[in-house]
């Protein structure tokens, strides 16, 4: 297939908190025009969608994205011509879970967790999502606190719980951070321990690499690289980060490392194998529906510099032991400049070659910021 064939088949997810407000625990800075409800941060993704042609789906939070009928939300997201992608569940703002939630001591605290986990797959069948992701915040910020050994026994029950709900053609992503809410010891740290969960259960589980997840200097490619060989790599959270989990638009600070790993990914065949490439972002100061088409962008840009590398002329340069020349063939399609092919292939999707400027100059901006005007705003916990 020629590259752009498969950079027009390209599918980046956007999420649903991202339209709407946020910001750091010091100060969350409200925007005018931002959603109310979960009906207008769809509306917001669809615009992402018809301007770069290539973000049809929209991921959920819940409870964040809770409203009475999730088919009627489903339908609505259809009839602006996008779908619902991942159901994410949130188990970590409810006070009962300041010890944990699906591995807290409390067995009630425990159960009420996974009720939520099996609520989201209810969600899931109500709305055709077929992707749950799990992120959990669960640790401990003290050497003794806890018993670090039965916390992963209480994850593996909770999990195996989970997995056992889903329906044939839905799966969970186990999603891991190195610290942060919880300082000491994380539940769920490391590739290596969401890999060991998921491979214990299933075909269905599978690992999320969310980019901002990892100490500094990590090499995410490899983990990408070895995941996908396995079979385990089921999506990206995609984001920058410069110290720890900052949310910054993907692409901004490393676009090399995302061009990196693209690579993997399609040397993996992992371009067209049902992995989810997520946006999860946090637009804190800068405007949001601009913000995520910039990422949708930056996305594309590392996929077509990584379609573009000459494969054969790599391997035959790794063959003969050619360091220089190797490194030479992926320099060469990083280098390159890819907005002009990018530019052109929207105009043969019927979309203008410059979404950043199509959608300035489309009149939502200015619509939203009319229309939207009463009702709280959404933001993190709404
Ligand atoms: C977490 C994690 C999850 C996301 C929340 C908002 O750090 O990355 O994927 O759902 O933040
Ligand atoms: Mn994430």
């Amino acid at each position: 297939m020629d590259i752009k064939a498969q950079l027009r088949a390209q599918h980046i997810e956007t999420p649903s908190w991202a339209y709407g407000n946020s910001g750091t625990r010091f100060k969350v800075f409200a925007q005018r025009g931002v959603p109310r409800d979960p009906y207008e941060k769809i509306a917001d993704a669809a615009q992402v969608h018809l301007f770069t042609g290539v973000a049809p789906t929209v991921a959920l939070h819940i409870p964040w994205d809770r409203v009475d009928d999730y088919a009627d939300l489903a339908r609505h997201a259809r009839e602006l011509g996008v779908g619902i992608g991942a159901i994410n569940s949130n188990v970590f703002q409810d006070d009962d879970y300041m010890l944990g939630s699906v591995t807290n001591p409390d067995a009630r605290v425990r159960r009420k967790a996974i009720q939520h986990l099996l609520d989201c797959v209810d969600i899931m069948d109500a709305t055709g999502s077929d992707t749950l992701k799990l992120w959990f915040s669960d640790g401990i910020n003290y050497p003794g606190q806890d018993d670090i050994r039965a916390r992963q026994d209480r994850l593996a029950e909770a999990l195996t719980e989970v997995y056992a709900r889903l329906g044939p053609s839905q799966r969970f992503l186990l999603e891991y951070k190195f610290f942060e809410p919880a300082f000491y010891a994380t539940d769920v740290p490391d590739w290596g321990t969401a890999y060991a969960h998921c491979l214990r259960l299933g075909p269905q589980a599978q690992v999320v690499v969310d980019t901002g997840h990892h100490a500094p200097g990590t090499n995410i490619e490899f983990i990408v690289a070895f995941l996908l060989r396995e079979g385990k790599l089921g999506g990206f959270d995609f984001n920058s980060r410069f110290y720890a989990d900052d949310d910054l638009m993907v692409g901004a600070a490393d676009p090399f490392q995302l061009f990196r790993i693209m690579y993997e990914v399609i040397r993996g065949g992992g371009y067209t194998s049902g992995i989810a490439f997520m946006l999860d972002q946090c637009h804190n100061i800068e405007p949001k529906i601009p913000g995520q088409i910039r990422s949708v962008m930056n996305v594309q840009e590392a996929t077509a510099k990584a379609l573009l590398v000459d494969r054969a002329a790599l391997a035959n340069a790794q063959t003969a032991g050619d360091v220089l020349a190797a490194n030479a063939v992926l320099m060469d399609a990083y280098n390159t400049d890819v907005r002009p092919l990018l530019a052109d292939l929207r105009q043969e999707m019927s979309l203008a070659p410059d979404p950043m400027a199509a959608y300035a100059a489309s009149g939502y901006p200015e619509k939203i910021v009319t229309e939207r005007v009463g009702g709280a705003q959404a933001g993190w916990g709404a």
